[in-house]
């Protein structure tokens, strides 16, 4: 997998507040929007404010701030989100992961029983 970021990627380009987006949470290290295309009743994006490709860039390469604000950030946008039943956090990573956009970005899906992962 690349770490070379593609700046005109679809979330650099909500970053930049070049297309619209539905925020539910938003600090210095992290945005939080609803998927444009819902997957469960309640369907989360969270994404670092740095530029990095997937979990694996942004694990190698982000700094320790990032990593704590961004941390912080998905923690306080599950319990703002009142999904009391519970909910499932999910990074596709790579084109094996299905990851469609090349900004780390994670999935917060809940609202609704999602179910056991299934092989
Ligand atoms: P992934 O397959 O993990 O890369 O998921 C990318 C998600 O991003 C997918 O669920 C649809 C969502 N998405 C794509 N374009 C946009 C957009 O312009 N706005 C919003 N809010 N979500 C988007």
């Amino acid at each position: 997998m690349t770490d070379r970021y593609d700046d005109q990627n679809i979330f650099a380009r909500i970053l930049r507040g070049e297309i619209p987006n539905k925020t539910v949470h938003e600090d210095d290290w992290a945005l939080a929007f609803e998927d444009v295309a819902p997957k469960a009743t309640v369907h989360i994006l969270v994404i670092p404010k740095g530029p990095y490709v997937d979990y694996g860039h942004f694990a190698r390469e982000a700094s320790d701030d990032e990593i704590l604000g961004f941390t912080r950030a998905l923690g306080q946008v599950c319990e703002q989100a009142g999904l009391e039943g519970g909910y499932r956090v999910v990074a596709n990573t790579g084109a094996d992961g299905g990851q469609e956009v090349p900004h780390f970005h994670l999935h917060i899906l809940g609202g609704e029983a999602i179910g056991p992962i299934r092989a």
